[in-house]
């Protein structure tokens, strides 16, 4: 077992469009923005209850930590909940149990009052406003954005823990063929450097989150995420415009995921295990002298 070699992501509590693009954007280095929604009146208001208050009847698709198994498809949930209750046990209790993608445009198109698209450079993408719920013992499994966005994640009501690692550090990050996450039974928390050799040598960046505070992660970067209570988080996200990057998503989203779903309906854990091998081989390879 051992620990990643981290350094503190940037933290500033204001930046301007100039300072942020040249800074941050144009080299594509993540930064956490601690003043960025101060004031919108989603910085009063956000909090579970009010969510909660305005969940009415809706039953929404909970996920927890366990990775998908065999033919069982990733987007499948775990459970359905009505959202007041999911919102109340996420006030009383440390679940693991995670909202991944509630699209706010669809679900509660009241919540689009309280907060603003920062005027910071990025070109958002304004019909994906995404929330994202989690307990106190919810961890976010190591990813990339299929769509490889440069996104600005917002959390509200609680705490959480982001571990970031650039598109630099994929090389060490045993990451699966034909998807967009690594190993999922490697724990980034706790990452065991005896059966994952590989790992000593990525560097990543930390970033704690509060109440308010906003991260940008450039396109394609890396994150795992652990919440420390319950709390919500808001991704709005400006789509990658390169051509070459712009090539890559739609490759993700058009070929590679129906590639996968396909070939993982048929071959189940035997596709898997296959992807996890290969994931290995061509990692270890990286670090091998
Ligand atoms: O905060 C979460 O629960 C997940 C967020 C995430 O993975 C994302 O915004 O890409």
């Amino acid at each position: 077992m051992g620990q990643f070699k981290t350094t503190p992501v940037p933290r500033v509590a204001n930046i301007s469009k100039k300072d942020f693009v040249e800074n941050f954007y144009k080299p594509q280095l993540p930064v956490l923005i601690t003043g960025l929604t101060k004031d919108w009146p989603a910085f009063e208001k956000w909090k579970l209850s009010y969510v909660q208050d305005r969940a009415g009847d809706q039953i929404v698709p909970l996920y927890n930590n366990e990775p998908a198994k065999d033919k069982e498809s990733v987007y499948a949930p775990v459970k359905e909940m009505k959202l007041y209750d999911y919102i109340e046990l996420l006030k009383t209790k440390p679940t693991d149990l995670r909202i991944f993608f509630y699209n706010i445009l669809k679900e509660m198109p009241e919540l689009l009052k309280d907060f603003e698209y920062p005027d910071i450079g990025l070109k958002f993408f304004k019909q994906l406003p995404a929330l994202f719920f989690g307990g106190g013992e919810s961890k976010v499994f190591m990813h990339y954005d299929i769509d490889l966005p440069d996104s600005m994640h917002f959390h509200f009501d609680g705490d959480k823990v982001v571990n970031l690692f650039s598109p630099a550090q994929t090389k060490y990050l045993y990451r699966v063929p034909f998807s967009i996450h690594n190993i999922e039974s490697i724990d980034m928390d706790n990452p065991d450097f005896d059966k994952y050799p590989a790992l000593q040598y990525a560097e990543g960046i930390r970033a704690e989150m509060k109440h308010g505070d906003a991260l940008y992660m450039p396109s394609g970067y890396w994150h795992s995420i652990r919440y420390l209570n319950g709390g919500f988080s808001m991704t709005l996200r400006a789509l990658p415009r390169k051509p070459g990057r712009f090539a890559n998503m739609l490759y993700n989203v058009l070929i590679m995921r129906n590639f996968d779903n396909f070939t993982r309906k048929y071959w189940g854990q035997k596709w898997l295990d296959y992807k996890e091998e290969l994931a290995i081989k061509r990692t270890e390879r990286n670090v091998t002298p």
